[in-house]
């Protein structure tokens, strides 16, 4: 609950007086907005919305209040406030795009400053870290959350405008949507919540048959002139804060990314893992796509891999293999439930792309480059000099380009032009390539379940698990190089089960257990396996070329679907039998590298997992892990 109690009556009525007539005072104040505007009422509020907004407002004091209804009329109107801010600038070579530039300490999520609240530690915490840091969440105790949010949130919205976002997670009204109310002082976020959600008064409507919603709160912080015009924040005191038990996301100081995006990482996976537990269902972070065979025949994969591991350019990949279509559902989470036939469905409870930038290219994401020059605010990338976009991995280098900071840059310099956690937020509906079952209110059948990450070493292009436990053990073994969308630097190989490492809204052993709960009498399990597109050779050079052609091992994972005898078995798993994975054309591919199991690596494997068993979940792994991690042994010390 949000504390307000020492603010005075007076100010809740006057906020609420406030809210209806905010578009007035944003017209006075700097956007003009179109008199035709339609706004809700605060009146019209359902009862506990507009307690979450009158709370919020008594707590923050903005100077208005304004309630998102989502039409263009208002989207005009944030556009123009941010250029008159000094938030973004019009990019003239595109339709409708805009560049933002953050502070250069704002750029990426924090997970070191990401807590979960609850009574009780082990809620959130695995038996071996307790009364520790834990790598698989970071717990806050509930005095200490509301003493986070007493020293920063009293008065935070001072002279600023408070919006308030109703947001839909999956398609407004659809059964497996969730709902949430997002208050946030950032219009930058008001208006990427437009791109990545379903925002305003339609989701309002649906509020008034079930009143269930999370509650967002969100403040950038930071007082005075911001050191970057047009983008306050305050981060030495940001703080991200989830309560699951009250349904409640608390976001300061941040105005970027997952941050303050709250419908993202904070509800549609933290808070949503431990929904989906409670419900019986699945939250997780992956992509889902269709993918059509040269029969006719399509199937729905869902595949989790940690952040900037390629997940854009899989929901997005052009096949090279010939007569087969994919078509994208979503690029980073997915939410699946099985239905009353056993089958696993799922949605993509968003409704854009906030992609990495980098490594973007006519090349290596064709779609991507199709999808994101209209209507696209991009963060933290290179501007030309006749007002475009430039990134890493682009292609060469333009002339002269201004870089992320606003410095003038060119290819001599040392620093990257585009952040390397630069994004793209873009409306999922106008990607080329978007599946026709999108926006489905049952979600789409799942088939199989893809696991993997950035791995130079060792590990396999693809390998399937033998059964479901081993499947979820593969997931809860899973490892990558560090990425730039969180704050670690280096190309040091973390430990990231199910990808999910920095998501996890509960006790990542309870998460290993509620997964191996899945199979039932009469549920149709997807196949699981782990796949590696990043194996490098002794050169350090990529073994296997990536990219549209992983459609050849896409092919594989649906052969398998149909129980195709295409495989052999290996101690790691099943992999292609000799000749079974179709390379043709493919030019000198070194299939034994690429799928050889070197023992000593695998033994130091099998260490580096039970060492992280043993010192990050202790008591709480599930018997059935030690047993897949001894089945391992086993098969590496007899191969
Ligand atoms: C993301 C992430 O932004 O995973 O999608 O960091
Ligand atoms: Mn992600």
């Amino acid at each position: 609950m949000l504390h307000f109690k020492s603010v005075p009556e007076d100010y809740v009525r006057q906020s609420a007086k406030c809210a209806q007539v905010a578009l007035n005072c944003s017209r006075a104040a700097h956007a003009p907005v179109p008199r035709n505007a339609k706004l809700p009422q605060l009146a019209a509020l359902t009862p506990k919305v507009r307690a979450f907004v009158e709370r919020s407002a008594a707590l923050c004091q903005p100077e208005q209040v304004h309630i998102c209804d989502g039409s263009e009329s208002e989207a005009a109107a944030l556009l123009r406030l941010m250029q008159q801010q000094g938030t973004l600038r019009r990019l003239p070579q595109y339709d409708n795009c805009y560049l933002a530039r953050t502070d250069p300490s704002d750029v990426a999520r924090v997970e070191s400053r990401t807590f979960i609240c609850s009574e009780r530690e082990r809620d959130v915490v695995p038996a071996a870290r307790a009364g520790q840091k834990s790598a698989l969440g970071n717990y806050i105790a509930p005095s200490d959350y509301e003493k986070a949010m007493a020293e920063r949130f009293p008065g935070c919205m001072r002279g600023r405008t408070m919006y308030v976002i109703p947001f839909s997670m999956g398609p407004v009204g659809s059964p497996l949507s969730k709902i949430g109310v997002e208050i946030t002082d950032s219009p930058y976020v008001v208006y990427s919540m437009r791109v990545m959600t379903r925002i305003g008064s339609r989701v309002l409507e649906v509020l008034r048959n079930d009143e269930q919603f999370v509650r967002c709160l969100h403040a950038v912080g930071g007082s005075g002139a911001p050191a970057v015009p047009g983008w306050p924040c305050d981060p030495p005191r940001t703080i991200i804060l989830h309560k699951p038990s009250d349904n409640e996301i608390i976001s300061y100081g941040s105005g970027y990314g997952g941050n303050s995006l709250l419908g993202k990482k904070c509800f549609a996976l933290r808070l949503g893992s431990v929904i989906a537990r409670r419900e019986g269902w699945l939250a997780e972070h992956m992509l889902i796509v269709g993918i059509t065979d040269p029969q006719g025949r399509k199937r729905y994969i869902a595949a989790a891999f940690p952040s900037a591991c390629g997940k854009t350019n899989l929901a997005m990949m052009t096949p090279s293999l010939p007569g087969y279509k994919v078509e994208c559902v979503g690029d980073d989470i997915a939410w699946m439930r099985f239905d009353k036939n056993g089958v696993l469905r799922a949605i993509n409870p968003e409704n854009g792309f906030f992609g990495v930038a980098p490594g973007t290219s006519a090349a290596t994401n064709p779609i991507a480059m199709a999808t994101v020059f209209k209507n696209t605010v991009f963060t933290n990338v290179a501007e030309t000099k006749d007002g475009g976009v430039w990134w890493e991995g682009m292609g060469p280098a333009p002339e002269s380009l201004t870089d992320w900071k606003g410095q003038p840059w060119d290819s001599s310099k040392k620093t990257p032009a585009a952040h390397p956690n630069s994004r793209f937020c873009t409306p999922a509906a106008q990607c080329p390539m978007i599946d026709d079952a999108w926006e489905s209110p049952e979600g789409v059948p799942i088939s199989a379940i893809l696991l993997g990450g950035r791995r130079p070493e060792g590990v396999p292009l693809v390998v399937e698990a033998r059964d479901w436990a081993h499947g979820v053990f593969m997931g809860a073994a899973m490892r990558s190089e560090a990425t730039a969308a969180a704050e670690h630097s280096g190309k040091v190989v973390m430990h990231d089960p199910f990808a999910m490492r920095p998501f996890f809204g509960y006790n990542f052993g309870e998460y290993l257990q509620h997964w191996l709960s899945m199979p039932r009498a009469g549920r149709k399990m997807p196949k699981i396996f782990h796949v590696n597109w990043f194996r490098k050779d002794q050169q350090g050079k990529f073994l296997w070329p990536g990219f549209g052609e992983n459609s050849r091992v896409l092919d594989w994972v649906l052969r398998r679907c149909d129980e195709q005898p295409c495989h052999v078995e290996t101690p790691l798993g099943l992999v292609p039998a000799p000749g079974a994975l179709p390379v043709d054309g493919l030019g000198d591919i070194n299939m034994e590298e690429l799928f050889s199991i070197p023992k000593d690596f695998w033994i130091k494997e099998a260490d580096s997992v039970e060492k992280y068993f043993k010192e990050e979940v202790g008591d709480d792994l599930p018997k059935q892990m030690w047993e897949q991690l001894e089945i391992l042994r086993r098969n590496i010390q007899q191969s």
